[in-house]
């Protein structure tokens, strides 16, 4: 069962309030720290892996409750349970295997894809960090009246959720010690948005055997980035339609339409046939 990348988390879950030292240890399943080897994002090393490199990933989950576990850019299949190894003829491809609670699996894939892939629970709140679950939705609330009431008694106070959780991305609040951000994270095109149980795979032509230092950003050739569309600032030109045998058809523009031509424009010198 040769790969050429051996790669294990356990997943584990805690109860830790904002500010706190002391996890509640008593909760059973509202926990607000989700984690891969006791890590969260940003705070997880990247698995890394040289093209064409066969890479396992070993999954063990300690927690009360169950993880779809995902990996983008390949496809995988599960080459083991807590029974063993599957048989081959029993496999077949995923992007996400459910880890239910107590069960290990690993999975097995090709990376014949460069770049920078997310490996994540596709449980959302599971790729946040600390925050109360129980907050109201915001979107579209006018809060400005509000915060001004309150930053006379907090200076430092921020609205939330005004338009969704994304923003807690972007700005840096002050936060407690020994608390994280709920989602954070830096990358190439700017803020993440994610935390916990969220790391990726760096595939990358060239990687040394051994070598699991972390290759930076994916540099993405040249147009395979997508952009945000500007039309004004594209002109839009299209090839001339083609005729049944493969000729250009010949397309008059629209013209204006002389004034008391009650016909449709664009048949300008046509008046005197
Ligand atoms: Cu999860």
């Amino acid at each position: 069962m040769r790969v050429d990348r051996d790669y294990v988390f356990l997943i584990n879950a805690y109860d830790i309030d904002p500010g706190s030292y002391t996890p509640k240890v008593n909760t059973m399943l509202d926990q607000n720290i989700w984690t891969f080897n006791s890590r969260v994002f940003p705070g997880i090393a990247p698995m890394v892996a040289g093209v064409n490199e066969r890479v396992r990933i070993r999954v063990g989950n300690l927690s009360m409750t169950n993880h779809p576990i995902h990996l983008h850019g390949h496809e995988f299949v599960v080459t083991g349970t807590d029974g063993g190894w599957t048989p081959p003829a029993s496999r077949w491809p995923e992007v996400t295997t459910d880890i239910a609670v107590g069960q290990m699996r690993a999975i097995e894939f090709i990376a014949d894809a460069p770049g920078d892939w997310a490996f994540h629970c596709h449980k959302s709140h599971h790729t946040m960090n600390a925050m109360g679950h129980q907050v109201p939705t915001m979107i579209g609330v006018n809060q400005q009246g509000l915060v001004d009431k309150i930053t006379n008694l907090l200076p430092d106070y921020m609205p939330m959720g005004t338009t969704g959780m994304a923003e807690m991305g972007e700005m840096s609040m002050p936060l407690p010690e020994n608390t994280l951000p709920m989602m954070a994270g830096q990358g190439q095109f700017g803020p993440m948005d994610m935390g916990g149980m969220f790391t990726s795979v760096k595939v990358r032509a060239g990687l040394k055997a051994g070598d699991y230092s972390d290759p930076g950003d994916y540099q993405h050739p040249p147009n395979t980035v997508a952009y945000e569309f500007d039309a004004e600032a594209v002109p839009v030109t299209r090839a001339a339609p083609l005729k049944p045998d493969g000729s250009a058809l010949q397309v008059r523009k629209p013209g204006k339409a002389k004034s008391g031509n009650a016909k449709p424009a664009g048949h300008n010198g046509h008046e005197g046939h």
